[in-house]
């Protein structure tokens, strides 16, 4: 390596949903290119401009490299032990007072970090700490809910079969731009175009004309907020018009069928049509139109879940799946079966514990527990209330809050009020700038990877492990480590925990785990042989070779020869990964509920129906109402430091619809402002027919004018934080989940 050989490295990127296989060239540790694997199982080739940018981010010169401890106003580099000490002395005496004066975010890339999807929880354990929070309440915590309700887990999501189906509605969501999301499928765009050349149909809803619009046969406006009205419309015409039906299989697993149909009866398409703002005649002809094809799925994505009625919206999705006769089939909406790490795939099938929420409640309002967090809405509020308590310390892991969350102002003052703070992750931004410690992470390409998270949600079944890409670090430990010390912090063992032993004591937790599970592969194993059997691996890769072993395609440790038989080892043999097939129908294993049956109607989603019903009557806000969206260069908050992504024309613009521009006396280029209960920005204007009359759209993530940060290009192309205007009050009854679409604006010329 040392030499300049050239070589070529495999690699999954770690940067959104879609798991694409990267080819990642190098002379010596010198990358000299990044490209699509044309041999990766599943992407084929596929990358997106954010992929090559990998290279940017690894020789970024803002990113951390040290740790950092703050001095006056800036940071000064330090030593790791210097920096834990620091740490204990800020944490330990909290938490010996009150568990719950130290809070944890968790932000997005930990989604896509092995090691911090193994090793966050054990902190998160060893803190004991009701105040968990995570960028899950901005996100898709209301499908995971309603899923968990209907089939007994947060991950039984069912993934629309988009390589075989004959119909597909998309709502709220912009997989052109965003890649897909809860919908792991490299290449959407050549994925949408098969779906039309074998004669399938697309239709989009969404209030803007968006790329994956633009795909489609038909895009219907709506007005933000009513997905939910437009859902049980849907459902309401198959009652009405005898189309319900989810065929006898499903039919039988089913609970609350009539019910359902009774609750539907106020939703008329004529009822609805007024407040989402499409045609009744359209949507009689859309549930007619899903209910004859051969083979449909609905999928819905942001723009149903961080909205008023996320639950209900992201629950009537799948109503309508199951109502057509399209859950659980070829062509319609399927249940993945991950390699590793499928909840509902362990144990004994087709029953389980059921899910439940509320188990304990935020502080300050009182918001219900969803599982094992609470909703980041209410984290300012946790810090900046006084009483017993108090969140005092905070922790971000890869997250950005400040720019993420409701109402940032607020936030950012509550932050800067804590007694200590440390995060986690590559850059000093507008969070990490608060933290008294920051403890860096390696580049990706320092680190394994393998996506336990989002092979859960996979459009077909893929198991692909990338080993580092280059050497470990020696001065950026992988995370895993930094999060077993942060651990030992937490424990009470000081600065300076026996990291390996907390490694070994996590795989043996594990794997007792595995062996008290009913019908394991592992069953009537030791524990200590099993532990050998791992040898001489340690840290992510011993807990995933354990779960590899032990899931549905393992090897059992020799227990399973024929068929795949996975191990990690059988993964590092095969660099483009694995393809485990399309996905099978999985019913009635899969169900985890404690019924054992498909719950319809969960009581905590129809009790929220009311306050549906309320909304009918709604006329609606004469004033316009504030969306986001996405774009396929920006990622969140956090890759505007690559020039290669930020350079061009502005992203962060306000887009306005022309009747709305002469309204407001907007200009193509001016400034708008934007005011909302919370707050106060300003952002150019874009005047486009793209978005509906009412409706305007400012990205998130924007707004990198903070002092004292240390992020030199993102500086330099600001943009505007569209969460000053988030409002932390707005969110969804059920779930706690923010609105972060269709917040009321007052809007008018700026200056
Ligand atoms: N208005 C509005 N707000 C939104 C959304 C929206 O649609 N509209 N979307 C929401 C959604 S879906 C999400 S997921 C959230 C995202 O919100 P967050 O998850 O809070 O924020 P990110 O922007 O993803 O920031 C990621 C952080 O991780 C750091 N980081 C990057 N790589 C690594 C790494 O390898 N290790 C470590 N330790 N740190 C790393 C980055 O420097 C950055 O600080 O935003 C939400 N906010
Ligand atoms: N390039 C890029 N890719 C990303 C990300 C990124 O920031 N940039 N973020 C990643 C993350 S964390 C996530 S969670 C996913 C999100 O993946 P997607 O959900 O596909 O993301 P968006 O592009 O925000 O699409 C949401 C759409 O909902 C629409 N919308 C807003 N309000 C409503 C409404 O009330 N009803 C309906 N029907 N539509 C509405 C918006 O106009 C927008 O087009 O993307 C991931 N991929
Ligand atoms: S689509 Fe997502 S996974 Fe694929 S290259 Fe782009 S950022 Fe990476
Ligand atoms: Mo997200």
């Amino acid at each position: 390596m040392e030499t300049g050989e050239p070589s070529t490295a495999y690699r999954t990127c770690p940067l959104c949903e879609a798991t694409c296989g990267l080819e990642i060239k190098l002379e010596g540790e010198r990358i000299t290119s990044i490209r699509g694997d044309a041999d990766d199982v599943f992407s084929h080739g596929f990358i997106c401009p954010k992929g090559s940018a990998l290279r940017a981010l690894h020789e970024d010169p803002d990113r951390v490299r040290t740790p950092l401890i703050r001095e006056g106003d800036g940071f000064r580099a330090a030593s790791w032990d210097e920096a834990f000490a620091l740490i204990d002395a800020g944490l330990a005496p909290i938490l010996a007072e009150d568990r719950n004066g130290v809070g944890v975010y968790l932000g997005n890339p930990n989604a896509h970090n092995l090691s911090n999807l193994l090793y966050a929880r054990v902190l998160i354990r060893a803190l004991a700490s009701s105040n968990v929070y995570s960028a899950s309440t901005v996100d898709q915590f209301p499908k995971q809910m309603s899923s968990a309700l209907m089939f007994g887990t947060g991950t039984s999501v069912p993934i629309p079969d988009i390589d075989r189906t004959d119909h597909l509605l998309v709502l709220g969501a912009n997989p052109l731009a965003s890649n897909g999301s809860l919908m792991t499928a490299p290449d959407m765009r050549g994925r949408l175009r098969a779906l039309r050349a074998r004669g399938g149909k697309l239709v989009v809803i969404d209030p803007r004309r968006t790329r994956t619009a633009r795909e489609a046969d038909e895009h219907h406006f709506i007005r933000p907020g009513t997905d939910a009205l437009l859902l049980f419309a849907l459902v309401a015409t198959l009652f009405e018009e005898d189309l319900a039906d989810p065929g006898e299989r499903i039919g039988a697993l089913c609970t609350g069928l009539d019910e359902i149909g009774e609750l539907a009866k106020p939703f008329t398409p004529e009822a609805v049509a007024p407040v989402t703002g499409i045609e009744a005649a359209q949507i009689r002809r859309m549930a007619r139109e899903l209910a004859a094809a051969p083979t449909a799925a609905v999928y819905g994505r942001i723009g149903t879940c961080t909205q008023e009625f996320g639950a209900l919206a992201s629950w009537l999705v799948d109503v309508v799946n199951i109502l057509t006769g399209n859950l659980d089939r070829e062509g319609g909406a399927m249940f993945p079966l991950a390699a590793a790490g499928a909840s509902n795939a362990s144990g004994a099938p087709g029953r389980g514990r059921g899910a439940r929420f509320g188990r304990f409640s935020s502080r300050a309002r009182g918001l219900g527990e969803l599982f094992g967090e609470l909703p980041v809405a209410c984290l300012a509020e946790e810090i900046d209330t006084p009483g017993e308590g108090r969140i005092r310390a905070l922790i971000t892991i890869s997250g950005n809050p400040v720019l993420s969350t409701p109402n940032s102002e607020r936030l950012a003052a509550a932050v800067a009020e804590l007694d200590f703070m440390v995060s986690l992750d590559v850059y000093v931004n507008e969070t990490t700038r608060h933290a008294d410690v920051i403890l860096p992470a390696p580049s990706p390409l320092h680190r394994g990877h393998y996506d336990l998270a989002l092979y859960q949600f996979a459009v077909r079944n893929v198991a692909n492990y990338s080993p580092p890409v280059l050497p470990p670090d020696p001065e950026l430990p992988d995370e895993g480590v930094t999060l077993l010390r942060l651990s030992g912090v937490a424990f009470g063992m000081g600065p300076d925990a026996d990291v390996a032993a907390l490694d070994a004591g996590v795989a043996r937790t594990l794997i007792g785990r595995e062996l008290q599970t009913a019908g394991s592969l592992i069953a009537g194993r030791e524990a200590d042989d099993v532990m050998s059997a791992l040898e001489p691996r340690v840290g992510p890769e011993r807990l995933l070779d354990l779960m590899l072993r032990s899931g549905p395609y393992g090897d059992g440790f020799g227990a399973h020869t024929d068929g795949v038989a996975l191990s990690l080892a059988a993964l590092e043999a095969a660099p483009h990964g694995l393809d485990l097939g399309p996905l099978a129908p999985r019913l009635p294993d899969v169900l985890r509920t404690a019924g054992g049956a498909i719950e319809l109607t969960p009581e905590l989603l129809v009790a929220d129906v009311p306050r549906l019903h309320e909304a009918l009557a709604r006329t609606p806000a004469d004033g316009p109402v504030l969306i986001g969206r996405r774009h396929l260069r920006s990622n969140n908050s956090w890759m505007h430091n690559l020039p290669v992504l930020v350079k061009g024309k502005s992203r962060c613009t306000l887009h306005v619809h022309p009747d709305d521009a002469t309204r407001y006396e907007l200009t193509d280029g001016a400034l708008a402002r934007l005011r909302s209960r919370t707050g106060t920005v300003e952002a150019e204007v874009e005047v486009t027919d793209e978005v509906m009359p009412g409706v305007v759209s400012l990205p998130h993530g924007w707004g990198h004018s903070a002092p004292d940060t240390q992020m030199t290009v993102a500086t330099q192309h600001a943009g505007t934080n569209s969460n000053v205007l988030s409002d932390e009050l707005l969110i969804d009854a059920v779930s706690g989940n923010a609105v972060l679409n269709g917040i009321p604006v007052q809007l008018a010329p700026a200056g």
